[in-house]
Formats: C-alpha cells, sequence, structure tokens
C-alpha cells in the first residue's frame, strides 16, 4: 500500500454549543440561533476538506481522560446517548461512529514500541465522551467516514506540560508513520479550545449573543499570540512556549491534543488558515488547518 498520509492537520474545537446551535437532528436540545462565526467558519472547513477526498478522521479528544496511558477505540461501531455533564441542557446527542480499528491498532502499536503505555479501549458499551464527537460533527456531519479516537493521558496534570510534550511527540510520530503505512488519506482533528477559563453562569438563553465575550483580556491577548504564531508558521515557537499558554491561558492544550498535531505534522512553517476565531461560555476557540493542496490546485495556479 502506499500514499497513505495526513491530508489535513486541524484545530477542532468542541464546545457543545456550536452543535446545539446547529440543532442537528441527533441533539434533543433546540436552539434559535448562536455563535455564527465559528460554525460559519466550520462550514468553510468543511468545503475545503471535501477536494481532499479524505478517508479517516484521527481525532485527540481532552474529554477522554485516561489516568494510565494513552488509549484508543478499539471496537467497530459505539452507538449511544452522549450527555455533556456541565451542559445537559445543550447536549444530549444521539451517535453512531464507525472506527478504523486496524489504524487505530497500528497507531497504538506505534506509540507503544516508542515507549508510551497504550490500551486498546475494547469495551463495546463504552460511551465515547463528548469532545469526540463535537470535533467530528462539526468537521464532516455526514458521519460517513470511520474514526480513530485517541484518548488525552493526563501528563501535565500528573507531571507537568513538559512531560506531556514528550509524549505528544512520541504519539504524533507513531501517528503519522502508522498512517503513512496505511495508504489511508486523514485528516487529524486537535479537539481543543485555546484559552479555557468560561463563565461559571449561564444566560437564561444560552445562545443570547449579547452575553458573550472572552472572559479576561489577558485570556484574548494569549489567544491572538497563538493565533499569529499559527498564521506566521511559528510551529516550534509555539511548542516552545505551550507550557507557559498552558499555565497563564488555562489553555485546553493541557491535553495534549494541540502538541500532537505539531508533531504529527513535523512543525509544519507554512502558514495555517485560520477559519474562525470566537469566543464560546468565555472560552477562546479558533478553527484552524494546514490542508495539503487540493489534487489539481498546483496544475490550476500555473498560467
Ligand atoms: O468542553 C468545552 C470547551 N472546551 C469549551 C467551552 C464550553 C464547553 O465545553
Ligand atoms: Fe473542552
Amino acid at each position: 500500500m502506499s500514499g497513505g498520509r495526513i491530508v489535513a492537520a486541524v484545530l477542532a474545537p468542541h464546545p457543545p454549543h456550536l452543535v446545539y446551535a446547529e440543532n442537528p437532528p441527533q441533539n434533543e436540545p433546540r436552539a434559535e440561533c448562536g455563535w455564527e462565526e465559528l460554525r460559519m467558519g466550520y462550514e468553510r472547513l468543511r468545503r475545503a476538506l471535501e477536494p481532499l477526498r479524505p478517508e479517516v478522521l484521527v481525532v485527540l479528544s481532552p474529554h477522554w481522560q485516561t489516568y494510565i496511558g494513552t488509549h484508543f477505540l478499539g471496537v467497530p461501531r459505539f452507538e449511544s446517548l452522549s450527555v455533556d455533564p456541565v451542559f445537559p441542557n445543550l447536549f444530549r446527542y444521539r451517535y453512531a461512529l464507525d472506527v478504523d480499528v486496524p489504524l487505530a491498532e497500528a497507531i497504538c502499536a506505534r506509540a507503544e514500541a516508542a515507549g508510551l503505555v497504550t490500551k486498546m479501549m475494547r469495551n463495546p458499551d463504552f460511551r465515547v465522551d463528548y469532545g469526540t464527537l463535537v470535533s467530528c460533527h462539526l468537521t464532516r456531519p455526514a458521519w460517513d467516514l470511520p474514526v480513530v479516537g485517541i484518548s488525552s493521558c493526563r501528563a501535565t496534570a500528573y507531571y507537568g506540560a513538559d512531560v506531556m510534550q514528550e509524549q505528544a511527540l512520541a504519539l504524533g510520530r507513531a501517528t503519522r508513520e502508522a498512517i503513512e503505512a496505511s495508504g489511508k488519506r486523514c485528516v487529524l482533528l486537535a479537539s481543543n479550545s485555546l484559552s479555557h477559563r468560561h463563565f461559571t453562569t449561564e444566560p437564561a438563553i444560552p445562545e443570547d449573543m449579547s452575553q458573550e465575550r472572552i472572559t479576561s483580556h489577558a485570556q484574548y491577548l494569549w489567544d491572538m499570540h497563538v493565533l499569529d504564531l499559527l498564521r506566521s508558521g511559528q510551529t516550534r515557537r509555539l511548542w516552545g512556549e505551550m507550557r507557559e499558554l498552558v499555565e497563564q491561558a488555562v489553555a485546553e492544550a493541557d491535553a495534549g491534543a494541540l502538541s500532537w498535531l505539531l508533531a504529527a505534522t513535523e512543525f509544519p512553517d507554512a502558514p495555517c488558515e485560520i477559519y474562525a476565531y470566537g469566543s464560546v461560555i468565555g472560552t477562546g476557540n479558533a478553527v484552524a488547518a494546514w490542508l495539503e493542496p487540493a489534487p489539481g490546485a498546483a496544475e490550476e495556479a500555473t498560467p
């Protein structure tokens, strides 16, 4: 098999509010509207991904938290109801998710060979976390692609961001190698917000956008700094500043998803496309991606 590669590397935040505001048939609560900028950004991302003909979504989620090692979804299909523990008023979502088990096993095996503690999740009744579901839904609402789901092993909390980064480096390399060997065209999703301090009370109407804003200017400045680094392709600098980002902006990058994305793509120096930035209950969120040039794009650019 040949031609396996990462066709897109996406920062794909997962506030359940965005699914709520879209009113898809899978979600029980109904919304009037809300968070349009982020939702329209996801819409533009979806259009940009289409010509790349992706075959698998590979997602690392902060809300699948494992305490001993990194786990991988390892059952061909998961079906259930997912209820957000903090926002059950917004997200009660019926899902059916197909898993690319062979690719998950291949990444798992390579990660283990690189020295990480790993485990395949073989429990068919396992409830898939809302971070995985929301990022996948917003990237591919048709649910017509299989998913590789990867947990966050909480190394930042146990040891510190430096250990998280070491592990993300090994996991990113393992992911890249396994994808290349698989022959498949994969989209990587780092499912996380940037600054992550949120308000502890909700407006009476959750989608009342007159109440939505970033929690603090300090958080906003961090978010803008990260966007600057992404847009100018300074990913090694972003890697070097990850600890400060996590500590000072309470960033959800503590989960390792963004570091894993950077490592798997070997620290791109090309500009990252920012599709949207917006706050959700005070947190900072960017929809952003590095895309492989679409087939034919190079020829089209040539006069
Ligand atoms: O998990 C989340 C999040 N990361 C950001 C905002 C709101 C809710 O949930
Ligand atoms: Fe989150």
